[in-house]
C-alpha cells in the first residue's frame, strides 16, 4: 500500500510556509537579486513552496540557483574546494573527497522510511513514524545550514521525455554532493515545469552535513517519505547517504511502480549494457546484482555499455521491453579496478581529460592510489582515516587498508570509451532482451542458467544470495538479496514480487519479445566443486563468455540442456567463446561449474521456503516452482546420485 500526500508533510510543518505568497516573500528576502532571477524559470508551485520551506527551516546565509550552465556548475566546483569539500588532485579535473571514517558506506541503521499508521512495509525495511521522523527534523534541521548556501538543482531521472522517467529537486549545503549531481544526473532546469506536469510528480530531496564531525555522525539520519517522496539526510556525506536522487529516489520509483504502474513500469538495481553478436547484431541486457558484487564490471564488459546501477523499465507499444539509465555518471567502486579487468575505466582514471571526484583512496603527492589496482603502491599518504602509513593498524590491531574498501570514483559514464552515449540519451530507451540476476555463491549455481518461463525467471530473481560486502556499515554473513533490490524495497516484498510476476508475463509481450531471464554466478571456487583451495573457478574476462553465450541463446544461434533449474550452455559452445578470448576450457572445468549438486541446491530451496514462508501473501507461483524443482532434484539425485555430473544430462 503506498498512499500518496497522506499524513502531513513535515516539510511544510517544520518549514512552516503553505501558499505561493509566502513562499515568494521568503525568496524576496533570502535570495539574492540574480538567483532569483534564475528562480523565475521554476512555476511549479508545489516545487516553489518546497523550496521556499527548507529555506525557511534551514537558514542558509545565501541561496544559490543551479541552472545547469557551465558558469554555475564551475561555482559548484568552486564552492566545494571553497569550502575544502575536495581538493585538487595533480590531474587536472581530478578531485578527491574523504568522508569521514565514521560515514564510509550507505548507514543502514540510521536510514528509515516515514510511515503512515498501519502501513504494510517490507519486512526487509526500517521505518519511522511520521510523527518521530517530524520530531527529528524540529530538532536537528531548523538553523543547519547556518553559515552556508544552500543549492538547489533540478534534475531528471532518465532522458527527458522517456516514459519512465521522473524529474526530482536536489537540495544541500554539500559542494560535494551538488557537484557529484551534476555528473551523476541529467540537469532538466529548463524542462522541469514540464516533466513535473507530464508524469504528475517529482521527488525532493534535502541534504545538509551540518556540522560534519565524527561526534555529529550517531545523529545523521536518512529518512525517506513515501506518502510526500522527499528524502532527508543529515550529519552525512557519503553519497550512498546523501545523494538521493540515487537510492532515496530508487526507493520511491520502486514504490511507484508497485502500485501505481502494475504490469506497465518496473525499477530494478539494474546495469544496463549491450553485446555485440554475429554480424554485428546488437543484443542488450539488464542485470541485478547485490552492492559490491562486480555489477560495474559486467556492465563494462558489454561492446554498448549504458549505466551500471539503476534501470526505469516499460513495455512499448510493440510489446518490447525498454529501458533507461536513471543516471548518466558512474559512482563505482574503485577496489580491483585495474588495467586487465577494466581498461576502460582505467583509461579514464589514468589518462587525461576526464573530470573524475575521487573520494577515501589514498592519496600521495597528488595522486591517487586504491588496493588492487596492478600498480606498485607508496609506502605512506593521506586516506579516509588521515595519515597513512604501510602496516598501519587501526585501535583493534587490524591493519588499515590503503584505501577503503569502499572507495569510490565520480565520473561521466559518456567519459567510458565503449559508453553508447547516443543510445542512453534516447528516450525510447534501449530494447531490452536478456535480464540476469547474479550474486556472490561460492558453492551452489552454476556460472550461468537460463529460466525455461517467466515464472521461473522472477523465482531467480527472488532467490539471489551473497555473501556481505563492504558497501554497507555494520553488515556481516551470507545474506538473501531477492532481485538485490530488497534494500530499496519500501513496500511489502509479496506486493513487489506480484509485481514482477505481473510484469513479466504481461500478455503485451509476445512470444519473440519477451526477455530471457538468467541467473549468473562468478564466484564458485575449487574446493567447493570438487576441486582443491579457495581459488575462484574463473575470473574477470569470463563474463565475456557468459553474456555471450547468453547473447548467442536468446537470438536462437545455440541450443541448451534442459535440467530441472534450468537451460544449460553446452560444452562446445562455451569452448568456442573461450577462443575468442583466447582462452583454454577444458572439459574438467565445465564438469566443475555445470554439475549439479543436488544437496546444496534443494537446501538453497529450503532456505529461500523458509523465508518466504514467514512473509506474508507471497504469490503462490513461487512456491509452486521451488516445489517442482525439488521434486525434479530429488528425482535426478535418485537416478544419479548426489552430484550429477553435467554429461549426464546432456
Ligand atoms: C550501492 O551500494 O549499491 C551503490 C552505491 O550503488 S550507494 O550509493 O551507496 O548505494
Ligand atoms: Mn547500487
Amino acid at each position: 500500500m503506498l498512499e500518496l500526500k497522506k499524513g502531513k508533510d513535515i516539510l511544510e510543518s517544520v518549514g512552516g510556509i503553505n501558499n505561493i505568497t509566502e513562499a515568494r516573500a521568503i525568496f524576496d528576502s533570502k535570495i539574492d537579486v540574480s538567483n532569483r532571477k534564475k528562480l523565475e524559470t521554476i512555476t511549479n508551485e508545489e516545487a516553489l513552496i518546497k523550496i521556499a520551506n527548507t529555506i525557511s527551516m534551514c537558514q542558509p546565509d545565501s541561496v544559490f540557483i543551479n541552472s545547469g550552465s557551465p558558469e554555475d556548475v564551475q561555482w559548484i566546483r568552486e564552492y566545494s574546494l571553497r569550502q575544502g569539500e575536495e581538493k585538487k588532485l595533480a590531474k587536472e579535473g581530478h578531485t578527491i573527497h574523504f568522508d569521514l571514517p565514521e560515514d564510509q558506506a550507505r548507514l543502514v541503521k540510521q536510514t528509515f522510511y516515514i510511515v503512515n499508521e498501519g502501513e504494510q512495509m517490507s519486512s526487509l525495511a526500517k521505518t519511522i513514524p511520521r510523527a518521530e521522523a517530524t520530531d527529528y527534523v524540529k530538532t536537528f534541521m531548523p538553523g543547519i545550514m547556518a553559515g552556508k548556501t544552500l543549492m538547489v538543482g533540478f534534475y531528471s531521472r532518465g532522458p527527458v521525455g522517456a516514459e519512465a522517467c521522473y524529474p526530482a529537486i536536489e537540495i544541500s549545503s554539500s559542494g560535494y554532493v551538488m557537484h557529484s549531481a551534476e555528473l551523476l544526473y541529467r540537469n532538466c532546469f529548463a524542462d522541469f515545469n514540464a516533466e513535473a506536469s507530464r508524469v504528475g510528480l517529482f521527488f525532493t530531496n534535502l541534504h545538509s552535513e551540518g556540522k560534519n564531525t565524527p561526534e555529529n555522525v550517531p545523529n545523521a539520519r536518512i529518512f525517506m517519505d513515501r506518502s510526500w517522496f522527499t528524502t532527508y539526510s543529515t550529519f552525512c556525506t557519503y553519497a550512498g547517504n546523501t545523494l538521493l536522487l540515487k537510492k532515496g529516489n530508487h526507493r520511491f520509483s520502486v514504490d511507484y511502480a508497485t502500485y501505481y504502474k502494475i504490469e506497465e513500469q518496473l525499477s530494478e538495481h539494474m546495469f544496463i549494457t549491450g553485446m555485440t553478436g554475429p554480424g554485428g547484431r546488437k543484443t542488450f541486457f539488464a542485470g541485478a546484482a547485490p552492492s559490491g558484487c562486480g555489477k560495474t564490471t559486467t556492465a563494462m564488459v558489454g561492446t554498448d555499455f549504458i549505466g551500471d546501477d539503476l534501470a526505469q523499465f516499460w513495455i512499448d507499444k510493440d510489446g518490447i521491453l525498454r529501458a533507461i539509465n536513471p543516471e548518466k555518471g558512474i559512482f563505482g567502486i574503485v577496489e580491483d579496478v585495474n588495467r586487465e579487468g577494466d581498461p576502460y575505466l582505467m583509461d579514464c582514471l589514468r589518462g587525461d581529460g576526464t573530470e573524475v571526484i575521487w573520494s577515501n583512496v589514498l592519496v600521495k603527492d597528488g595522486v591517487p592510489h586504491w588496493v588492487g589496482n596492478g600498480e606498485v603502491a607508496p609506502e605512506d599518504g593521506i586516506n579516509f582515516q588521515g595519515e597513512w602509513f604501510k602496516g598501519k593498524t587501526d585501535a583493534a590491531g587490524k591493519p588499515i587498508p590503503m584505501s577503503h574498501k569502499n572507495s569510490r570514483c565520480t565520473l561521466l559514464a559518456s567519459a567510458i570509451a565503449n559508453h553508447a552515449t547516443e543510445l542512453s540519451e534516447n528516450p525510447e530507451g534501449t530494447p531490452i532482451k536478456v535480464i540476469t540476476y547474479s550474486g556472490r555463491d561460492s558453492d551452489t549455481m552454476p556460472p550461468v542458467w537460463v529460466a525455461k518461463n517467466s515464472d521461473a525467471g522472477v523465482a531467480i530473481g527472488a532467490s539471489i544470495v551473497s555473501k556481505a560486502t563492504a558497501t554497507e556499515v555494520g553488515a556481516t554473513g551470507v545474506n538473501r538479496q531477492p532481485w538485490a533490490n530488497a534494500p530499496f524495497i519500501p513496500g511489502a516484498l509479496a506486493d513487489y514480487m506480484k509485481a514482477q510476476f505481473l510484469f513479466f508475463n504481461s500478455a503485451k509481450f509476445s512470444d519473440s519479445t519477451r526477455p530471457i531471464m538468467a541467473g549468473l554466478n562468478y564466484f564458485l571456487n575449487k574446493e567447493n566443486r570438487g576441486g582443491e583451495g579457495t581459488a575462484l573457478l574463473g575470473e574477470k574476462k569470463d563474463v565475456k563468455v557468459w553474456l555471450g553465450w547468453l547473447e548467442l541463446f536468446a537470438n536462437g544461434d545455440v541450443q541448451a540442456i534442459t535440467t530441472p533449474i534450468g537451460l544449460l550452455p553446452k560444452y562446445d559452445d562455451l569452448l568456442a567463446l573461450f577462443k575468442g578470448i583466447n582462452k583454454e576450457y577444458p572439459h574438467s572445468l565445465y564438469e566443475m561449474q555445470f554439475s549439479l549438486y543436488i544437496d546444496k541446491i534443494v537446501a538453497r530451496i529450503d532456505l529461500q521456503e523458509e523465508a518466504y514462508n514467514k512473509e506474508p501473501n507471497i504469490p503462490k507461483t513461487l512456491f509452486e516452482i521451488y516445489e517442482s524443482q525439488k521434486a525434479e532434484l530429488l528425482q535426478l539425485k535418485e537416478q544419479f546420485g548426489p552430484i550429477v555430473s553435467i554429461s549426464q544430462l546432456s
